[in-house]
């Protein structure tokens, strides 16, 4: 069952502030302002009030980082290093608080939270703890951008915020970070674990607020870099209103990741990889395998054995530790996914869902779901869903897999299913997207860069690449101006 002590700590840590919370600017809380309700998607009931940063507050939060800023950078990496350490032991160390926190205000399963976020959470503040402690020797000639705001979406909301703030703090930036409206809770946790980690006041400034806090950020002239995670809309608005500022900038935006599987495939194993790559977080995952390409000649065992899966599949609340899938984010998501299922079905679509699946009475839930006959061109096979529906369809050759999993405006990840290793490296490196993963899925690594092509935007995230992003080279400082024309 659910862990009591975990949840008693965290209903705890929302009544000691009267569940109302202000901002976290240079270390100190702010009053609360205008507030805005952050509620629990898997029983509607609301978890706390959260302030609705305007302007003049990001400003204050972007003047406190630029104080903040030189003496970060001069404190040199070894010095950040400890205190980084210090991060990754304390989120450790308040894993169980985290991770209830975090299932409560994102509806995702406990058994994700626990087992999964934390844990990749700490080894991302561990690994670049690390690259903090061999900057000069590894980055020699490159100092940090400066002021880096970072704007995530509620999927991930503590690991997008570990993948935006450590390698910014390895680097020596100093940070304005705004979690999305949905799921704000867990940054501000965080924020309570900069403090006892020893973070100078003004490194990092949490505001939380919905997109017209982020157009703050993204218009402000004191931000020298800008990280964004969320929607290719949201993404293609921000590189509109950066452009010309000579802000650098990283998007890390949609997908519509195929799942390929050839006939050699051990079908079982495929089967459980499908599982965890289009139903881990339900659905709600930027490289979800969405889009199943199967072979012809495996077709039908195929889904047979998927649809026998998904049978198996535990909906429901998720602090029960024993559910596979939890509650969706907001019901705005889930009416999104529901027009898409529905005007795939009035497209002639075939729909399969679990007929024990019970959706519970209140909260926001979408049953696992699968889609055949849908046209490559259709709205399900092309858009971005992001809930638990996955979409299938069949190819005959090589090529065929290779020209259907391209045939998308995303390239974020792909997966690869052969028994035939030498087909596999042969059509791995022929999709365009930003990890392939053979055999496996929803591989992460702090020391592997993560990001997408086309549409789902450029720059890396994680190991040497990602920490590229937070640095420019001196050699820029020292050149001369122009001479004027
Ligand atoms: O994303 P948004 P939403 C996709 C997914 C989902 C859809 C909508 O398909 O169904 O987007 O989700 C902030 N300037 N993805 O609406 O709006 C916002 O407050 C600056 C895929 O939640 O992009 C939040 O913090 N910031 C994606 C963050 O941007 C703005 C993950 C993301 O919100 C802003 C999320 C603005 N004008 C959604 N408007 C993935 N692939 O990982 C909003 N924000």
């Amino acid at each position: 069952g659910p862990a009591p002590e975990s949840q008693k700590e965290a209903q705890a840590w929302l009544d000691q502030r009267g569940r109302k919370f202000g901002l976290f600017i240079d270390n100190a809380w702010t009053e609360a302002g205008e507030t805005f309700a952050s509620t629990n998607p898997a029983d509607g009931k609301e978890l706390a009030q959260l302030t609705q940063a305007t302007a003049e507050d990001v400003d204050r939060a972007v003047q406190a980082a630029r104080r903040a800023q030189p003496a970060w950078a001069a404190l040199g990496g070894p010095a950040r290093a400890r205190i980084m350490y210090a991060i990754a032991r304390l989120m450790q160390k308040h894993a169980r608080l985290f991770a209830v926190l975090e299932t409560l205000d994102n509806g995702k399963t406990i058994r994700e939270t626990r087992d999964a976020d934390l844990p990749l959470v700490a080894r991302h503040f561990y690994h670049h703890a690390g690259w903090a402690q061999l900057l000069d020797e590894e980055f020699p000639g490159h100092r940090a951008v400066g002021v880096v705001g970072q704007i995530v979406p509620w999927n991930f909301p503590l690991l997008m915020l570990a993948w935006k703030i450590a390698p910014a703090l390895a680097a020596g930036n100093t940070i304005v970070f705004k979690p999305a409206e949905f799921t704000p809770l867990t940054a501000l946790l965080f924020a309570e674990i900069c403090v006892q980690a020893g973070v100078p006041a003004g490194v990092v400034n949490i505001v939380t607020g919905d997109g017209r806090t982020g157009e703050a950020i993204v218009k402000h002239e004191g931000i020298d870099k800008l990280a964004f995670t969320g929607s290719t809309e949201v993404g293609r608005l921000i590189r509109e209103a950066t452009a010309g500022s000579g802000k650098k900038l990283s998007l890390e935006l949609g997908g519509k990741s195929p799942y390929i599987v050839f006939e050699d495939a051990d079908i079982d194993a495929a089967v459980e990889g499908l599982v965890d790559s289009i139903w881990f977080n339900q659905g709600q995952v930027c490289c979800a395998g969405s889009r199943l390409l199967v072979q012809e000649s495996v077709e039908e065992r195929f889904l047979k054995k998927l649809k026998a899966r998904m049978d198996n599949l535990r909906l429901g609340s998720p602090l029960d530790k024993s559910m596979d899938i939890g509650a969706l984010v907001d019901p705005i998501q889930r009416q999104r996914i529901h027009g898409l299922v529905e005007a795939a079905r009035a497209e002639g679509c075939e729909i399969y869902q679990p007929s024990a699946c019970e959706i519970p009475a209140e909260g926001s839930w979408f049953p696992p779901t699968l889609i055949t006959g849908a046209s490559t061109s259709a709205a399900v096979a092309q858009a971005e869903i992001f809930g638990p529906v996955l979409v299938a369809m069949s190819f005959r050759t090589p090529a065929e897999a290779v020209q259907l999993a391209n045939n998308t405006v995303y390239g974020l990840a792909a997966c690869v299913w052969s028994e035939n290793i030498s087909l596999a490296l042969d059509v791995a490196p022929q999709i365009k997207a930003g990890v392939v993963w053979i055999n496996t899925a929803n591989q992460f690594d702090a020391a592997c860069g993560f990001g997408g092509y086309k549409e789902s935007g450029y720059g890396r995230e994680g190991g040497r690449e990602g920490m590229f992003e937070y640095l420019v080279p001196v050699s820029e400082d020292a050149r001369p101006a122009l001479p004027a024309v």
